[in-house]
């Protein structure tokens, strides 16, 4: 017997942090508004992502509008849907799959998709009177280390610097609460070397919120980063562990098979050559594409010759077919988790059951594009996967994510683990 019934999807255009447009979905059981969930977007996309739904009409948003992804939703999606057990979360997911009958979510959108996907969790762990991290594990409990990106580059910032994301882990400290003032108590010093250096117009950030500044390469971050913990009172290697989303994909010369970095050319070698060297100096835990996105082989060099958390996020798009692979090759160590690459939760739990039963870690992560939702929060702690990548708190849409696993944290109370050191596998 269908206990909770949908009765109303509807979706509307929002915008976030970036100013483009994105869906929002509204979830509503028995004429009740239950359940609401903002779809975020990435800049720096993994090609083999499910597919993003744009209007192209270029006299709204640059062609960015995500209108007819709505429509979608209040058309089609709440037809199929209307009338099904909110509860039915795989059901739910399922339906919308082959409702929209690409590989790729292509015809309704994944952004339409996912957007119901994550109203319809909210819903029904509301209408249960829990919250959504107990609601999807009742044995969540362990608050994740925050990879905070410090230093951004890339395609997330308008600055020179090839590397996107340079990034320190508080993984010595006793909860989430001191975690984040631990970072941004650093955050601060590594703000006022910057000006010394650089002036201040260089303390402008990137999407994610770390500095946007003139450094060049891959040393100088870790210099000032390594300056910066040091002169906050913190030692690195013991209470601070440093990490980088390289996202090499964007600094790929694919014609001529190289990585171009900082006026130098790299092949495959010599950069997993400089990592190492970066490695032998720095206490470094995590890299984050360090490859670019279908380079398996490398991949699995690289994890086997480097002591540390190799991270796969174009590589793997948080699809179980791309992370079969990658296990099957010995390619990276852990999966990004980002739930609008592939398009349903329930799709994204999967790959992250299947991360884990291969012996992967799972990093959950914002995109560079989010909203002040802050569902990847609960989602963190209900995985009980120990990292969540979510940038600087000096953003709303950023403070928003931190926020909420301040609360979860106080929610659990004495159950609550900090995942600290252990965050690759949290006890
Ligand atoms: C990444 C992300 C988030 P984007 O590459 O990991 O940090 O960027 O959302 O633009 O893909
Ligand atoms: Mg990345």
């Amino acid at each position: 017997m269908t206990k909770f019934k949908i009765s109303k999807i509807t979706a509307r255009e929002i915008i976030d942090c970036r100013g483009w447009p994105t869906v929002q979905a509204d979830v509503w059981v028995d004429g009740k508004l239950k359940g609401r969930a903002d779809v975020p977007s990435g800049r720096s996309t993994g090609t083999h992502e499910a597919h993003e739904l744009r209007d192209g009409d270029q006299k709204r948003y640059q062609g960015l509008g995500v209108l007819n992804a709505v429509s979608n939703v209040n058309t089609e999606i709440n037809d199929v849907l209307m009338g099904m057990d909110v509860a039915d979360q795989r059901k739910i997911d399922m339906t919308m799959t082959a409702l929209d009958g690409t590989p790729n979510k292509s015809r309704l959108g994944a952004n339409a998709i996912l957007g119901v996907s994550l109203a319809a969790a909210r819903a029904a762990a509301g209408i249960c009177g829990v919250p959504l991290f107990r609601y999807i594990n009742a044995a969540g409990h362990v608050t994740p280390v925050p990879l905070m990106n410090c230093l951004n580059g890339g395609k997330l910032t308008a600055n020179d610097l090839e590397i996107q994301e340079f990034i320190i882990m508080p993984v010595g400290a006793e909860s989430y609460t001191q975690a984040l003032e631990w970072t941004t108590a650093i955050n601060e010093v590594l703000r006022d070397l910057v000006i010394e250096k650089y002036g201040i117009i260089a303390t402008n950030t990137g999407d994610e919120g770390g500095f946007a500044t003139p450094m060049k390469g891959i040393w100088e971050p870790f210099e000032f980063m390594s300056k910066a913990v040091g002169k906050a009172g913190f030692s690195e290697g013991e209470d601070i562990f440093y990490a980088m989303d390289l996202a090499a994909n964007s600094w790929f010369e694919k014609e001529k098979n190289i990585y171009l970095l900082d006026g130098t050319s790299y092949d495959r070698d010599a950069l997993i050559d400089l990592y190492k060297q970066v490695a032998n100096k720095y206490p470094v835990a995590s890299m984050e594409d360090p490859l670019q996105e279908e380079d398996f082989e490398g991949f699995a060099q690289i994890t086997r010759e480097l002591d540390m958390q190799i991270v796969g996020d174009d590589l793997f798009v948080t699809n179980i077919e791309r992370l079969r692979q990658g296990i099957k090759q010995g390619a990276a160590n852990a999966m990004l988790f980002k739930v609008n690459q592939i398009g349903t939760l329930s799709e994204a739990m999967d790959a992250a059951e299947f991360a884990y039963r291969n012996n992967y870690g799972v990093q959950v992560s914002e995109r560079s594009g989010e909203t002040e939702d802050p569902i990847i929060s609960d989602l963190v702690v209900a995985l009980n996967s120990g990292q969540i990548k979510t940038g600087m708190p000096i953003r709303g849409e950023r403070t928003s994510k931190h926020n909420r696993i301040l609360q979860i944290e106080e929610e659990l109370g004495a159950s609550a683990v900090y995942a600290g050191k252990n965050f690759r596998k949290p006890a």
